[in-house]
């Protein structure tokens, strides 16, 4: 039998606009997901936006009841800030009463909320004004991060200010994956610069409204695995590193920007454009916590062909295609369990060993109804073999003393995931979406239940 901490955090993570539904009701203005998909259905699976989610908006009460039934005692979920604030100044007070009453609800229950601040979703006013190209979103953010604090803190006392900046950073700005979908690196790192100076006067809001809690940040970092050992391979390694690893890392937690990261830019033609003062902000500023999102290692080789100044971060590091990889067979990631051991020992050595949590980890699977007992079961043993393999690599690396604090999965019930829809379900609970998002148990979440309440599992 292998046992977690005392008071381990067992539960799920999702967020509003994946959940909530009621998308342009009740007061909430537009995000940029709301718009794009009445400007680009054809870009989304089966044409499932935002609105299409599973209305969490009226269902949460029912939710906080399924979340006790599985044993959880935590659940992350974020803010819309386009509901709270629907034109980045005017209290939406029908939105203060939901998400008051939300996060009672699951204190009551014994739910502890972990809320965020922002999950891919900026407001479509600040999108038109340029997003997080421009320095105006850095003291937007910080006014609804305080706003947020003040309503909402004595109901809540474990706090992150973003979940993967990453995404928004390289799927917005580099990859064109996520709106407005362009490839251009500089705006990608000023992009990503005032996404940092956005968390940081979020963390300083925090700590000037006297709030009792913890504030940290969720990111998807994950150790990366270079080819070989030859001088290029290990290059684009460091390079992967600065960028995906250390970019947020070392700021958050340990007050600077690597001087690795500041060569790397300003080589390649890169600088941002900062203000003065901001070197002292983030000195100043450091988080309590942090959540790491992993899902599939990075494996790296040298760029083909790179270019300087580089283009795009495949001039800087190249994915590599390690030929021994074990793959999720249902959707087509990889799995490999030992680089949560390989997180724990990163966080105990690099980072101070500052208290952290997995903050989502889980398995997704397209066409997930071909699992479906005769009793309209979903049997997801492969859920249960992934995440105690997961909870394995966890457990020795908190062993050898990482100060891990809890493990949340992705996610609790079946969520829309932004182009994806609902092509690949991660839930514990399965949602049918031709039949008003009605909710069914899987065998993971009686497995979970067991797990939570030993505290451990059997291996
Ligand atoms: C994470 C995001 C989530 C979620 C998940 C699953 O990176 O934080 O928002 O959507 O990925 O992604 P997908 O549906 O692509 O499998």
């Amino acid at each position: 039998m292998i046992k977690f901490p005392d008071n381990f955090l067992w539960g799920s993570a999702a967020s509003a606009p994946q959940t909530e539904g009621h998308a342009l009701l009740n007061g909430k203005s537009h995000t940029t997901w709301d718009k794009w998909i009445e400007l680009n259905p054809e870009k989304f699976n089966a044409g499932q936006g935002p609105k299409d989610t599973s209305n969490v908006y009226e269902l949460y009460e029912d939710d906080i009841k399924r979340m006790v039934e599985i044993g959880m005692n935590s659940y992350r979920t974020s803010i819309s800030w386009a509901r709270l604030l629907p034109d980045g100044k005017t209290l939406n007070k029908e939105a203060v009463a939901f998400y008051r009453d939300y996060f009672e609800k699951m204190n009551q229950a014994g739910i502890k909320p972990i809320i965020n601040l922002f999950h891919f979703d900026m407001p479509w006013w600040l999108m038109e004004k340029g997003g997080w190209e421009t320095r105006e979103s850095v003291d937007a953010f910080a006014f609804y991060a305080k706003t947020a604090f003040e309503e909402f803190g004595d109901l809540v006392d474990e706090w992150a200010t973003f979940n993967e900046p990453l995404v928004h950073i390289e799927c917005g700005y580099l990859y064109g994956f996520h709106y407005p979908a362009i490839v251009d690196f500089k705006k990608a790192i000023q992009v990503g610069y005032h996404t940092l100076m956005a968390h940081f006067l979020a963390v300083k809001a925090y700590r000037e409204t006297k709030q009792t809690g913890r504030i940290g940040i969720i990111l998807n970092v994950t150790p990366t695995y270079a080819r070989s050992e030859e001088t290029m391979d290990q290059k684009a390694k460091q390079n992967a590193d600065v960028l995906i690893i250390k970019s947020f890392l070392d700021p958050c937690v340990l007050g600077t920007i690597p001087a690795e990261l500041v060569d790397l830019v300003n080589e390649h033609e890169l600088t941002p454009v900062t203000e003065a003062g901001d070197k002292e902000i983030i000195k100043e500023y450091p988080v309590d916590f942090i959540g790491i999102n992993y899902y599939q290692p990075m494996r790296v080789q040298a760029a083909e062909n790179p270019r300087t100044p580089a283009v795009t971060t495949s001039d800087l590091f190249a994915h590599y295609d390690w030929p021994e990889k074990r793959m999720n067979p249902y959707r087509g990631w990889e799995i490999y369990p030992e680089a949560l051991y390989d997180v724990s020992l990163m966080m105990k050595n690099d980072y101070n060993n500052i208290p952290w949590y997995v903050s989502e980890n889980g398995m997704g699977v397209a066409e997930e109804e071909r699992f479906m007992n005769d009793n309209g079961m979903i049997e997801d043993d492969y859920r249960i073999e992934f995440m105690e393999d997961h909870l394995e690599q966890l457990h020795k690396g908190i062993e050898a003393g990482s100060n891990c604090f809890g493990y949340h999965t992705w996610t609790f019930v079946d969520c829309w995931s932004w182009l994806n829809g609902y092509r690949n379900r991660y839930g514990f609970y399965r949602v049918d979406l031709d039949n008003n998002f009605e909710r069914s148990l899987k065998k993971s979440g009686l497995w979970y239940k067991e797990l939570s309440q030993n505290n451990g599992f059997e291996i």
